[in-house]
């Protein structure tokens, strides 16, 4: 039986980007099946549908067999044990991907409240709050250290070689590109490799055909 991996409606589940990228990119096999969030229960972690199929009410969640992974960092994980290359090879490398990841993982409150990821909209620029400025700036300085010290000639943070630290980011430039947050010139071929990654382009196809629309994440 094939891994099954639930998500959230393609558009706007940015937690739900990131294990599809990185199972796309490990090579295995899955299947994708997208519950439409919203209605009774969500935002509370109680979505009957969600429930059916997630422990914790939350999407994404992989299913192995009788085994439910669900949070997308450990179906990431669970994916690159499978397939090494999903982290770097050089040990510290690796390890610092490994922060990159975990930060986006666990930090930038303010960027995902004031940004939150609709990949298809596009807005005019405008007056970033201290907070989410706070958490712009850190992403930049991030990615800097990252592509200075360990990018050499590939597109990615890593290289030439996409690891799980680029999938996390990838929802954070499809926010820049929607809310039209402006990119230091040296960072823009990342973000132009991040957001014309093919596994990506498809993702993107898939949400912009969406019928569902989340008025309060269009009226932010
Ligand atoms: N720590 C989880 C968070 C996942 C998460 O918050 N998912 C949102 C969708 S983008 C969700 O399922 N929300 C349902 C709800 O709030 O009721 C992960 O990394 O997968």
């Amino acid at each position: 039986m094939k891994p099954l991996l639930y998500v959230g409606n393609q558009n706007y589940s940015s937690w739900s980007l990131r294990p599809w990228l990185v199972l796309r990119w490990s090579g295995l096999e899955f299947e994708t099946r997208v519950i439409p969030m919203g209605g009774d229960g969500y935002g509370s972690r109680s979505m009957p549908a969600i429930l059916s199929v997630s422990p914790s009410g939350t999407v994404p969640a992989l299913h192995l067999g009788s085994e439910v992974i669900s949070d997308s960092l450990a179906i990431s994980e669970w994916a690159a044990e499978q397939s090494p290359t999903l982290w770097p090879t050089d040990p510290t490398a690796r390890m610092h991907a490994r922060a990159a990841a975990c930060e986006m993982h666990s930090g930038f409150a303010a960027l995902r409240s004031k940004l939150p990821c609709n990949i298809r909209r596009r807005t005019e620029p405008r007056q970033l709050d201290a907070a989410t400025q706070h958490d712009v700036e850190r992403v930049f300085k991030l990615w800097s250290s990252l592509r200075t010290r360990f990018g050499g000639s590939g597109p990615f943070l890593f290289g030439a070689t996409k690891t799980i630290a680029d999938a996390f980011f990838t929802p954070v430039a499809t926010r820049f590109r929607t809310y039209g947050v402006p990119v230091p010139d040296e960072l823009a071929p990342y973000v132009h490799a991040l957001l014309n990654e093919p596994s990506f382009l498809e993702w993107e196809q898939a949400g912009v055909a969406e019928s569902w629309t989340m008025p309060i994440w269009d009226s932010v």
